[in-house]
């Protein structure tokens, strides 16, 4: 068995991301066609999209395809929010995790899945938290790469998984396709396909590695070679700068008495902490959030001028951006993270003898 068999990723996609934000927060748009954009379709429900309206259309357009399109302003600022959420949710159950956009990423799952009964289980279980936290779906695949694990997202979207086992179920089930189902076969490319007539995925197969980078171009062709093989070696780019790490929980039960507060708060803050130091990571910038019931939310940061793990200074700092802000309300979620990480390792060979 390769290396590449070892791996379990899962992947996940929002669907229909913005419109199904803007739905949520406004349910009278339910089943009707609506597009979240200005000049520029982002994207369209899926009454749209019935119409033939797309992302990247424009509006004018989409409003001639539906006269009766209904037009959503873009709140970034809401999605960005909900993707914080989100990426919350996917930190917790693993290390190794990638973020694409807002709405979609990879979380290795290798070293958790065998605690599950089964790949399918633990897709239900995470399509169902991201529910229960967002009140959004989501499609998730499960593949044994990051390539298998997206095309899998694909096939029950939306509200839906599937699950690649091996190379020998993929190239089963993308055998018949047609080559536009593989991601970044723009219809551009399609077209040169085509006209060498190469209509279905299975057309391929009979072409060697060679041939086929004479035919389309040495990283192109090796690429195309690799893809319907359900071959991909890429890895998961855990960006740690961009990144931070930490640890939310929202609560059933709205959070009132200082003592509940303070528990759940030392809770949140040991799992942080722990994550922080198991990845050896010392860092800058403390950040706490804090939804209430009424759905207002705050998040309050601080950064320190020397990078820090010391415990007991990061926790002082969270109760200190807590005492701040008087809190009346009930609370809906607490959350801490660390921010602006330096690798331990790093910072101690970085001193600089001259500033001593
Ligand atoms: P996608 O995941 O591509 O699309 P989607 O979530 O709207 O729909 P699907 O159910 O097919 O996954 O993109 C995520 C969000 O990113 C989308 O809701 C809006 C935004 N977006 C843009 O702003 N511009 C674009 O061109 C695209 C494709 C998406
Ligand atoms: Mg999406």
């Amino acid at each position: 068995m390769n290396t590449m068999r070892n791996k379990i990723i899962l992947h996940y996609d929002m669907d229909c991301f913005f419109a199904a934000v803007e739905i949520r927060d406004n349910p009278s748009l339910a089943g009707k066609p609506i597009i979240v954009g200005e000049s520029i379709v982002t994207t369209a429900s899926y009454e749209a999209r019935k119409f033939g309206i797309h992302s990247a259309m424009s509006v004018y357009e989409a409003k001639k395809l539906c006269p009766k399109l209904i037009v959503v302003p873009v709140s970034k600022d809401k999605y960005g929010e909900v993707a914080y959420q989100i990426q919350g949710l996917v930190q917790k159950i693993s290390e190794q995790v990638e973020f694409l956009s807002f709405d979609e990423g990879f979380a290795d799952i290798t070293e958790i899945i065998n605690s599950f009964p089964s790949k399918d289980y633990f897709a239900q279980k995470f399509r169902d938290r991201i529910f229960e936290i967002t009140k959004l779906s989501c499609s998730v695949g499960i593949g044994y790469n990051k390539l298998t694990a997206k095309m899998a997202s694909e096939v029950n979207k939306p509200q839906g998984h599937f699950i690649f086992n091996n190379p020998e179920e993929f190239v089963d089930f993308i055998k018949n396709k047609k080559i536009n189902i593989i991601p970044g076969v723009g219809k551009k490319f399609q077209e040169i396909l085509e006209e060498k007539s190469f209509i279905k995925i299975s057309d391929l197969y009979k072409i060697t590695a060679r041939e086929m980078c004479r035919m389309f171009g040495n990283s192109r062709g090796a690429l195309l070679y690799n893809v319907i093989r359900g071959i991909d070696h890429s890895r998961i780019e855990f960006d740690r700068m961009t990144q931070s790490i930490g640890n939310e929980n929202t609560f059933k039960n709205p959070l009132i008495l200082e003592e509940e507060i303070d528990k759940e708060l030392d809770e949140i803050f040991q799992f942080a902490y722990n994550r922080l130091i198991s990845h050896e990571f010392i860092c800058k910038t403390v950040t706490l959030k804090v939804k209430f019931s009424d759905m207002e939310s705050i998040t309050r940061s601080k950064t320190f001028q020397i990078p820090t793990d010391v415990p007991y200074k990061l926790k002082k700092t969270i109760i200190e951006l807590l005492e701040k802000e008087h809190i009346e309300k009930p609370i809906r979620l607490l959350g801490i993270y660390f921010g602006n990480l330096i690798e331990k390792s790093k910072r101690q060979l970085n001193i600089d003898f001259n500033k001593i």
